[in-house]
């Protein structure tokens, strides 16, 4: 049993005790004295955010007053981790707190994986469910639903969905906006289900009768693809896997922002009387990129920069719901990306000839996908105006692996025994009380690294130095150990591996030890 019901049951009491103010003495302001309430918490989770996409982070091509504000509102980190370069890894060390790498089956998810995070692990959400708070998870999911891959019946409530971890609402795509099947699932059923089409899909091959964005050109209306995504067609975008059906429940790209937008705030507005976890996972800036026409053409970068103020006006707009509600002062909002940028990730959107001058990885080498900083260096905001300073920016060295158990600090939840294993409490440091670094920080993409605030290793890897099946992109990849120095001013240009072999050696060790 995970659930901690007693536990579940106690904190709300606690709290409507506290409201109507039982066991204080009468006095003027007694009916105004506001509960001491436990913060409500957001995280607010970008897709292929890369550090230097956002004009607080120094971007100049596109503008992010909203993501700026909060950020002054807070700690701006400079020097925080992913635990990985891609999605499904990164988002189950998070929500569990254990390493990925250490189970099989967490590599890039398709949209009819079995649930990959099972049902017995305690999640993030166990925490906050456990310490007395409404939980929900709101878009990008990519872990899976169901009992097992490539079995569910999408016609039917599944079998096993969010709920089992720990989450009391959820309104989610199942794997991302580039895999079928291209419906939300709100509560482990399709949303808005249309028993005129029923759905299917397959990962292994195409539906007799539905055109393949590979054979039929003249229906990738919306957009075409560059790599990849030439299989089943919907919106006029080509996709990866096969689907049949969905009908009305099919989405609109131009309104996926819109749509999760408005069942975050909804989930806000309806529990805005007691604390919440709402994990808020964006579809931007992930491919396909087709933000709503309203945040076309506003900057240089065409449509992944309209994706990227899409994502800074759906930071606006939770933050002007909390405003309404008087709940922004006790709300714990954490902002950040799942994994480095990447600029062609298939689909012709002209992202690498209107970069115009923009890095989206700010300084750092590598992209999305790579072993080099570019892959997990991440943008990273933590504002809660109650408790936390305004206008921070921090240095310390940190990673995603540990909001697990420096959540589980703040809200004083009792873990079980054995879960979360490699998170750390950390609480301070994110808070932007101290600026503590982790000793070390693991990375996760083809190749294993290691990074200290000094030091950078990257394990020999005999794949290929650039990915050869798509993007541009570095991967970091090679046969021979390589170490760079991150106190020099170009980041990871000069291996250093030979010159200083004892380092090497400790960095090894660091990885051996934490492999155990
Ligand atoms: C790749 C996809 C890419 C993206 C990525 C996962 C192709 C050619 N490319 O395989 O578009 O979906 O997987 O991205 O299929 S992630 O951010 O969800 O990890
Ligand atoms: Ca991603």
């Amino acid at each position: 049993m995970k659930q901690y019901a007693l536990l579940a049951f106690l904190s709300p009491i606690a709290c409507l005790m506290a409201a109507t103010g039982q066991g204080e003495k009468g006095g003027k302001n007694k009916a105004k004295a506001s509960p001491q309430k436990q913060p409500n918490v957001i995280f607010i989770y970008a897709d292929d955010l890369g550090y230097g996409d956002l004009e607080c982070y120094g971007a100049k091509n596109v503008q992010t007053p909203n993501v700026n504000k909060l950020a002054e509102s807070g700690v701006r980190f400079t020097n925080a981790h992913a635990t990985a370069a891609t999605s499904t890894p990164s988002r189950y060390s998070m929500l569990t707190g254990k390493y990925a790498w250490r189970v099989p089956g967490t590599g890039v998810a398709a949209g009819n994986a079995g649930m990959i995070i099972r049902p017995e692990t305690y999640t993030m959400a166990d925490v906050f469910k456990n310490s007395g708070y409404v939980t929900g998870a709101v878009g990008k999911w990519h872990l899976g639903l169901g009992d097992k891959s490539g079995t569910q019946d999408w016609n039917a409530p599944l079998p096993t969905a969010l709920g089992d971890l720990g989450f009391d609402y959820s309104y989610i795509m199942a794997a991302t906006g580039d895999r079928v099947p291209c419906v939300f699932i709100e509560n482990g059923q399709v949303a808005n289900y249309d028993p005129s089409a029923p759905i299917e899909v397959s990962y292994q091959k195409p539906f007799p009768g539905e055109p393949l964005g590979k054979d039929h050109p003249e229906l990738l209306y919306n957009l075409k693809h560059s790599h990849g995504h030439d299989m089943a067609i919907v919106n006029g975008i080509g996709r990866i896997g096969y689907m049949k059906g969905g009908g009305k429940a099919l989405w609109k790209d131009e309104n996926i922002a819109d749509s999760i937008t408005a069942h975050a705030i909804s989930f806000i507005d309806k529990n805005k009387d007691q604390p919440f976890f709402l994990y808020f996972a964006t579809n931007d800036v992930h491919v396909p990129r087709f933000p709503h026409e309203r945040f076309r053409g506003k900057n240089k970068m065409g449509l992944r920069g309209d994706a990227i103020a899409q994502f800074d006006w759906t930071v606006g707009q939770i933050m002007s719901a909390l405003d309404r509600l008087g709940l922004r002062d006790n709300t714990l909002i954490i902002l950040s990306s799942d994994n480095g940028p990447v600029v062609d990730d298939g689909y012709d959107d002209r992202a690498e000839e209107l970069l115009n001058g923009h890095s989206p990885a700010g300084p750092f080498r590598g992209h999305k996908y790579s072993s080099f900083e570019g892959g997990t260096t991440v943008p990273a905001i933590v504002s809660w105006p109650k408790e936390i300073p305004a206008s921070q920016t921090s240095d310390a060295l940190v990673s995603q692996i540990d909001w697990f158990a420096s959540m589980a600090t703040l809200v004083k939840a009792k873990l079980p025994k054995g879960c979360a294993p490699d998170s750390q409490n950390r609480l301070s440091t994110w808070l932007g009380k101290d600026r503590t670094d982790r000793p070390w920080v693991i990375e996760q993409a083809s190749a294993m690294s290691v990074r200290t605030k000094d030091w950078k290793y990257i394990e020999p890897n005999d794949g290929s130095p650039m990915i050869n099946w798509g993007p541009k992109v570095e991967t970091g990849n090679l046969k021979t150990p390589q170490l760079y120095d991150m106190k020099a001013g170009e980041f990871e240009k000069e291996n250093l591996a030979d010159k200083y072999p004892n380092i090497v050696y400790e960095m090894q060790n660091i990885l051996r030890r934490v492999r155990k």
